[in-house]
């Protein structure tokens, strides 16, 4: 009985599986080839992300490839830089836009400035992002340099630099123009924008929620909607808003360093106790770890966003478009997860 039980579970299972091949990382692909697309400076949860992003490399799940920001202002890519160094990777490329989107200084990304005596607190040598290569140059060559239908993009800010990137032209770094780079190389684009409809069990009911990420950047967000000829996996606000940051993790568990620039950037954002939704983290943590039962996800379909920047999720059986869900059962576990991750030390 409970092995046919098991027998029968399997099969679904399998069956699940297999209707999910554009959104399962097999071994025979991992480490994930990830690309950082972030508004970092804007909130505290892409620094977070970010600092997931390294722990995650460090275990061999996933190589970051590139990081590109969408905040223009010019801390935002040597505040990056300075997490990528403190994790030991201050090579990664990164990328800027100059697109005027939301210019005024960060509440943490001064620390990229922050002084001890002569010496930089958090080392880096990118040291303002007037200096920074251009986002789409950075895409496209790393796109470029990519196995085909490998790379997944966590877009964790607006819409901006993979808007501008599907409408870039051939170059000498690639004969094809954005659009057909990116169905060529890129297997997932993971979101963190909108806000979608909840299965009985979840929590959340934001369906007319304007998103930051897409009010930001309105035109950028419908072109990546409607145009991204990849899969989409969508992290609505509900999801992120759901899965507080326990702030205890904040004061306890970044002191192995006497300057942690995530816990640093944390209090300088919003001091504790404060428990800070983690809405990027969730859009990273399930495309480098897409079958552990960390989420659900929900049926194909088409996300649209409308000129007031609402989204609206439409079912469809060969829609490109899936978003996260969330029961209650599956929460405690995820923030555990994410907490464990982002606080883990540097492995040099
Ligand atoms: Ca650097
Ligand atoms: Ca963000």
């Amino acid at each position: 009985m409970f092995d046919r039980f098991r027998c029968a579970a399997a099969t679904l299972m399998l069956a699940w599986i297999g209707a999910l091949p554009a959104l399962a990382a097999d071994d025979e692909r991992r480490p994930v080839p990830l690309i950082f697309d972030t508004d970092i400076g804007n909130d505290v949860d892409d620094a977070l992300a970010l600092g997931m992003i390294h722990a995650l490399q460090s275990r061999g799940e996933c190589e970051l490839l590139a990081v590109t920001i969408t905040k223009d202002q010019p801390l935002a890519a040597p505040f990056a830089d300075a997490v990528n160094t403190f994790y030991g990777r201050g090579e990664i490329p990164i990328g800027v836009c100059r697109s005027g989107k939301t210019p005024e200084p960060g509440r943490f990304t001064q620390l990229a400035k922050q002084k001890e005596g002569q010496r930089l607190r958090y080392p880096h040598d990118l040291l303002s992002g007037d200096d920074a290569l251009d986002a789409v140059s950075v895409l496209r060559e790393t796109l470029a340099a990519a196995d085909d239908h490998s790379v997944v993009i966590a877009q964790v800010g607006f819409s901006t630099n993979l808007a501008n990137l599907l409408k870039s032209k051939p170059d000498d770094v690639s004969p094809l123009d954005g659009e057909a780079l990116v169905k060529q190389k890129v297997r997932l684009l993971s979101l963190m924008a909108g806000a979608f409809p909840k299965p009985a069990e979840a929590v959340g009911r934001l369906k007319d929620h304007k998103g930051y990420n897409i009010i930001k950047d309105i035109p950028s967000a419908q072109a990546v909607a409607h145009h991204w000829p990849t899969p989409l996996l969508w992290s609505g606000y509900e999801i992120g808003i759901s899965l507080p940051y326990p702030h205890q993790s904040i004061q306890q568990d970044y002191g192995y360093v006497p300057h942690h620039p995530l816990a640093e950037a944390y209090v300088a954002f919003l001091p504790p106790p404060h428990n800070r939704p983690t809405w990027d983290l969730t859009s990273v943590l399930q495309v480098v770890r897409p079958n552990r039962n960390y989420f659900g996800i929900s049926q194909p379909g088409s996300v649209a966003v409308a000129d007031d920047g609402s989204t609206q999720f439409t079912p469809s059986p060969d829609g490109r478009h899936r978003y996260l869900t969330l029961t209650e059962d599956q929460k405690l576990r995820v923030i555990e997860t994410l907490v464990l991750l982002s606080s883990e030390p540097p492995q040099r």
